[in-house]
């Protein structure tokens, strides 16, 4: 329990509650975002409110506050969980981790950024160039990403339009060496179409247009780590053609398609660096290999509107998988050589974009959400775990709480044969016809009983399906309908091998250099490439895999309206997300019953000066008889448990007593001290 703030703010710790409620809990939540008090622990996982405006609680000062601290010894803060992740690697050399989760907009990526400012402000005591270096890199490359995978959405101006995982690497003294990025299925259709009210990614805007302010941070961040002018130019030559591709319209004369507008044929020819009759010809044809021959065949106008988009979003996403790559390069840990250091430890920290649902809903979104339930099945599985683990190492029977499990709604998507993935896959891989609603029709067949999937078909009814082509999965964070329309082309992903070659062949290596692919010959191109459903499914397993191989910290975010108001607290709004991330039964399992459980050492610490027994010293064999003594002595006995290497209390109840026991007792002791200075005694 976080001990230094007055009970005027709520309880710091949701498991300090009189009663696990959810009117209380409501209640704590609600009394401490209006009195400024924006995190809250339920044990060790640091819920965390929205505030929508500047705090003043970030600053070098704070950051000296929690250095070194326990997390109960001061307010909760991000700083708290940042700090016990990075002294529980640091003392028990032990990788760690930082899930931040909850819907967006709820501030997962502002919570990640104070982690890393806080991680990086609290090593390197000594001031070594080398680490310095790279606590810079680290930091900067926030702001390259950033500017690159986020965009103004519907819910969120900042919103994360792609998964990032970040690894950092600390050497044997706890600073920080080299880290490395794993970015997850960036929103590429952005580039191409956004919704109303929404922007393409940041980029974009930072061309001189409007955010030029930004540009310039950009700019020079890119600098910093190490882009070279030549690789920075090729960057936004790639961004303008991104922009004139967009302007690029086809027609048709006789038999013949063309474009209309040929002298942006010329710009964009210039911007890549090759000559203009090879865009014309990407742009229009496309080699096929039928048999043994190999022929040109010309695009109709929506087959060459349909390439030209594929190229701008391929473009785009090769150039943020370029970037991260690039980051990665120069962040990866070099000289470091484990046999005389010893083994380097990681604290990885995961900002991905959250639960969202929109007015249309489409395959990103589906990817988006499915990500979510995995991280929400992973906080589950480890936070009951790792309680019932430590109840048992420590030898203390374990009652099971109920909760909600989502394995169901996982397992409808990714399982093997019968997952939405899968049934998706088979429609991409039809010999027939390869359309959307054939893909609905598998569905519809093979998952016509699942409590969380209906459509159109399966419930007639439903006045909330509006279309024919939606189905509707019941999410953990709530029901989502989708249109399966784009399904079949975005799980494809495919870009015609001759825009490969395009760009491959550009005279502007560094632009070649993202393509290598296109050196293959239309004949040595694999047929059936993996597809986006398949890579991403891949990813998240192999994402959930890492995660649980570390010790997990967890930073769950709430956001408390949708019109980005600093004062407003919805209560229904906020009472959906604490449901639905499992608050409750979190604070529950914490209790059930252990509400606080200390090393007898360090309570004994804290608390010895309450008994006769253990104060100033004990002359027991063990601490824990120590402890066992003192507890008996305030007739506590029945509401504790002792394991084999900590304390555990049951009800805050008896933690309270104890606490106000230890202050009456330290300020008769301060009394006395005071008496005996004074020679009054
Ligand atoms: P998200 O990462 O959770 O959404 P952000 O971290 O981008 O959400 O937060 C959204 C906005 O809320 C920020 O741009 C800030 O204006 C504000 N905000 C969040 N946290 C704080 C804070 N601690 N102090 C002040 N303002 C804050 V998404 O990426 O959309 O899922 O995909
Ligand atoms: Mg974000």
């Amino acid at each position: 329990m976080a001990e230094h703030e007055s009970l005027e703010f709520g309880k710091a710790d949701f498991v300090l509650l009189d009663n696990v409620s959810m009117e209380e809990f409501m209640g704590n939540l609600k009394l401490r975002f209006e009195k400024g008090r924006i995190y809250t622990y339920i044990g060790e996982v640091v819920v965390s409110v929205n505030p929508y405006r500047a705090m003043n609680i970030y600053s070098r000062d704070t950051v000296e506050q929690y250095k070194g601290r326990e997390l109960y010894e001061r307010p909760p803060h991000l700083f708290a969980i940042a700090d016990a992740a990075y002294k529980a690697m640091k003392r028990r050399n032990k990788d760690t981790c930082i899930v931040i989760s909850g819907e967006s907009g709820a501030g997962k990526t502002e919570a990640s950024k104070y982690i890393m400012q806080y991680i990086a402000a609290i090593t390197n005591p000594n001031q070594r160039a080398e680490v310095e270096r790279v606590k810079n890199m680290l930091l900067k490359s926030n702001c390259v990403l950033e500017a690159f995978g986020n965009a103004k959405t519907n819910r969120n101006d900042n919103s994360s339009r792609f998964g990032k995982y970040m690894d950092i690497n600390f050497d044997f003294k706890g600073d920080p060496i080299g880290g490395h990025i794993n970015n997850y299925l960036l929103e590429k259709s952005r580039v191409i179409f956004q919704q109303e009210g929404e922007r393409s990614f940041h980029s974009f805007y930072q061309s001189g247009i409007n955010d030029s302010a930004d540009f310039k941070a950009v700019a020079d961040a890119m600098k910093v780590i190490g882009f070279t002018v030549d690789e920075i130019q090729t960057v936004y030559k790639i961004l303008a053609t991104i922009l004139h591709l967009g302007n690029l319209t086809f027609g048709v004369d006789g038999d013949v398609t063309l474009i209309e507008n040929t002298k942006l044929v010329s710009v964009i020819k210039d911007l890549l660096s090759t000559k203009e009759e090879n865009v014309q010809k990407a742009m229009l044809y496309r080699t096929v290999a039928t048999g043994r021959d190999v022929i040109e065949k010309q695009h109709t106008t929506q087959e060459a509107s349909y390439g030209r988009d594929a190229l701008a979003k391929a473009m785009y996403e090769r150039l943020f998988c370029w970037i991260v790559g690039r980051i990665n390069d120069i962040i990866e840990v070099k000289n470091y050589d484990a046999r005389v250091h010893g083994k380097n430890t990681v604290i990885g920290v995961l900002d991905i974009y959250g639960f969202e649902i929109f007015q249309n809903n489409s395959f990103e979104q589906f990817c988006i959400n499915y990500c979510n339930e995995k991280l929400q099945q992973l906080f589950i599985q480890l936070v009951l775990k790792q309680e019932q683990e430590e109840y048992q190492r420590e030898g203390i029977p374990w009652k099971h709480i109920d909760y909600f499990n989502n394995q169901i709604i996982v397992d409808l998507v990714e399982q093997q044969h019968k997952g939405i993935f899968s049934v998706l896959d088979e429609a991409c891989m039809n010999v027939g016809k390869v359309t959307d609603e054939v893909f609905l029709q598998g569905l519809n067949v093979k998952l016509a009983k699942h409590a969380h999937f209906t459509s159109r078909k399966l419930s007639p009814t439903d006045k909330s399906l509006e279309f024919d082509r939606d189905f509707r999965i019941r999410h953990y964070a709530g029901d989502v309908a989708y249109s399966v329309v784009g399904f079949i082309d975005k799980n494809k992903d495919t870009l015609f091998q001759d825009f490969k070659r395009l760009l491959y062949n550009s005279s502007n290596p560094v632009l070649k250099g993202m393509w290598p692919e296109g050196k293959l010959r239309i004949t040595e191109v694999t047929k059936r490439p993996l597809t986006a459903a398949t890579i991403f499914k891949n990813s998240m397993i192999s994402l959930v895999e890492n995660l649980a191989s570390k010790e997990p910290y967890y930073v769950r975010c709430i956001k408390p309206n949708d019109v980005k108001s600093p004062l407003l607290f919805e209560p229904e709004r906020c009472r959906h997300q604490v449901e639905y991330l499992g608050l409750l039964e979190n604070v529950r399992v914490r209790r059930a019953g252990f509400a606080y459980r200390q090393i007898y050492q360090r309570f004994l610490q804290r608390y010895k000066m309450i008994s006769e027994f253990t104060w100033p010293n004990h002359d027991l064999p063990s601490d824990k008889d120590a402890v066992k003594k003192l507890l008996q002595g305030c007739k506590f006995d029945h509401d504790v448990a002792y394991g084999k290497t900590k304390v555990f209390i049951r009800t805050p109840r008896t933690l309270f007593s104890l606490e106000e026991q230890r202050s009456e007792m330290v300020q008769r002791i301060v009394i006395f001290l005071q008496k005996v200075w004074r020679g009054t005694l």
